[in-house]
């Protein structure tokens, strides 16, 4: 995947679309202690009470690590230090491949953009809860969350 495609315009949103013409994302698995066992989520767009990973879509001349960091802050309106890449995760439904990293977290602010525009909410969750918070509000990014647990170095598996 190169990625240096068409753009499109919809409404204030550009959209970076790869070779294969699928839209380009990027998304965090975002811990907050060296066990990686408590996982930060964001509260939906459409929805207050579903719980996803903070992420979006990349933008023309950024590359998907920017977009991670840049996303955590506008969706989270948290800071971190991305740990590793743990792979990109098709949407063939959507149209979507999403680049997902593991960030530990550094800092976090009482204001951010989505929280004053849409009252996005955060929320730190152990994660045996996020399994099911997943499957409730957004399955299609359990496979994320399966990929950290069967690959993260300091995590005593919980769900088996
Ligand atoms: O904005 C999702 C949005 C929404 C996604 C996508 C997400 O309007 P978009 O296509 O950019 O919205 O739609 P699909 O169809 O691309 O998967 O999902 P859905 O199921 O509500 O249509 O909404 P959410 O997960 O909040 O329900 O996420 P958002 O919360 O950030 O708006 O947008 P995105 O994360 O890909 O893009 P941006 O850059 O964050
Ligand atoms: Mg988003």
């Amino acid at each position: 995947m190169t990625g240096n495609n068409p753009l499109e315009k919809d409404d204030n949103k550009m959209r970076f679309f790869d070779d294969d013409g699928y839209r380009q994302r990027a998304a965090c698995v975002c811990v907050r202690n060296q066990y990686e066992d408590e996982i930060l989520l964001i509260t939906s767009h459409r929805d207050k009470s579903s719980w996803i990973f903070p992420g979006g879509g990349v933008e023309p001349n950024e590359s998907p690590h920017e977009a991670a960091h840049r996303e955590l802050y506008e969706e989270a309106g948290v800071k971190g230090r991305i740990l590793r890449e743990l792979g990109i995760f098709e949407n063939r439904e959507r149209n979507h491949r999403t680049t997902v990293f593991v960030v530990y977290f550094e800092e976090e602010y009482d204001d951010w953009d989505d929280k004053r525009l849409i009252g996005r909410q955060r929320n730190w969750y152990h994660i045996k809860d996020v399994y099911s918070l997943l499957t409730n509000s957004k399955p299609s990014q359990l496979k994320f969350l399966e990929k950290f647990i069967s690959t993260s170095p300091n995590l005593i598996n919980l769900l088996h």
